[in-house]
């Protein structure tokens, strides 16, 4: 396995919902000894603390919830980001999704600057595709994708610099779509396969397909890893369950093709709510799921057939 030069970067953003408890996300992950585990597999790790939002002269919105705060973590982490980018491989400890709004604009500008196109994975049951103009419940979390692909509405924010295409851009696990965000993503080349589509053909088909494009342009491949992405059954720590999501192996499964793919660059772990916890379950399991993606394996391929 090749080893990497892991960079974690606490980045506990609460300001992108209502809910309050992602806060703590980073130092559960830390708690559940995510830093020693990819240490064990072989990586060298930097553990570079939590970061500090920039203060930022925006006004509060009447809408928008906390948006002076969330702009003021677009910047931060979009600097933290494009830094990390060019020094290993970064891994964001959120914090709720809000925090995708710097962290792939900061990947990007990297991918920009090294002339490589960037791809994005996004594990979600949401499609975090509204802009602050449509969405209902003024929760800047469900917007980072709309603001890294460079739709408009956007005005309080950094003018992004390198949006990401829509069709570098794979999502699987939805099962929570807004009307607006519908609407939205009919009109792109997004690649989509929601919970009926795993249902249906499976999970390794649409990653699959993706990861050959990410190898066939030779891309950098961003990853961003929503808790409930998960089954609430296995991850209940998150404020926003919905039923039906994907399983512990349909999980595990993407994150070894992941691996084996060699390709990705940097991942987002968000929405982690250790307040809604059960004894660290959670945390615990997204850490053995990042530990699958940075190399952790029962057996080397083919296993032994016991038939
Ligand atoms: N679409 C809903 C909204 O805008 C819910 C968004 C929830 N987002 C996350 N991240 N939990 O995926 O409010
Ligand atoms: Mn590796
Ligand atoms: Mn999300
Ligand atoms: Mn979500």
């Amino acid at each position: 396995m090749t080893p990497h030069d892991i960079i974690l970067i606490g980045a506990p953003v609460d300001s992108g919902k209502d809910r309050k408890g992602c806060i703590m996300g980073p130092d559960a992950y830390r708690t559940a000894g995510l830093g020693d585990t990819l240490n064990d597999l072989g990586h060298r790790v930097t553990d570079l603390g939590n970061l500090v939002a920039e203060d930022t002269d925006i006004q509060d919105h009447d809408h928008l919830i906390a948006l002076p705060q969330t702009v003021g973590w677009t910047q931060t982490l979009n600097a933290a980001a494009k830094d990390a980018a060019a020094q290993g491989l970064p891994i964001f400890l959120g914090g709720d999704h809000s925090l995708a709004l710097g962290t792939v604009t900061g990947i990007a500008d990297h991918a920009a600057s090294i002339n490589k196109p960037l791809f994005v994975l996004w594990l979600d049951a949401h499609s975090d595709f509204h802009t602050p103009l449509t969405t209902d419940s003024g929760n800047l979390h469900g917007t980072p994708v709309a603001y890294f692909t460079g739709h408009d509405g956007f005005d309080a924010f950094p003018p992004v610099q390198n949006p990401v295409p829509t069709d570098q851009m794979c999502m699987i696990g939805l099962r929570s779509v807004d009307p607006a965000e519908h609407a939205a993503l009919a009109n792109t080349d997004m690649h989509i396969a929601d919970m009926r589509a795993i249902d249906e053909g499976g999970i390794r088909a649409p990653l699959a397909e993706f990861l050959d494009r990410v190898s066939a342009a030779d891309g950098l491949l961003h990853v961003s890893l929503d808790v409930d992405f998960l089954d609430p059954d296995i991850a209940p720590a998150v404020g926003t369950t919905v039923p039906g999501g994907a399983t512990l192996r349909e999980a595990h499964l993407v994150m070894e093709m992941l691996h084996d793919s060699g390709r990705v660059t940097s991942l987002d772990l968000v929405e982690l709510n250790p307040f809604m916890d059960e004894r660290g379950k959670t945390a615990s399991l997204m850490v053995d799921l990042t530990a699958s993606l940075m190399g952790r394996r029962v057996f080397d391929r083919p296993t032994r057939s016991f038939a």
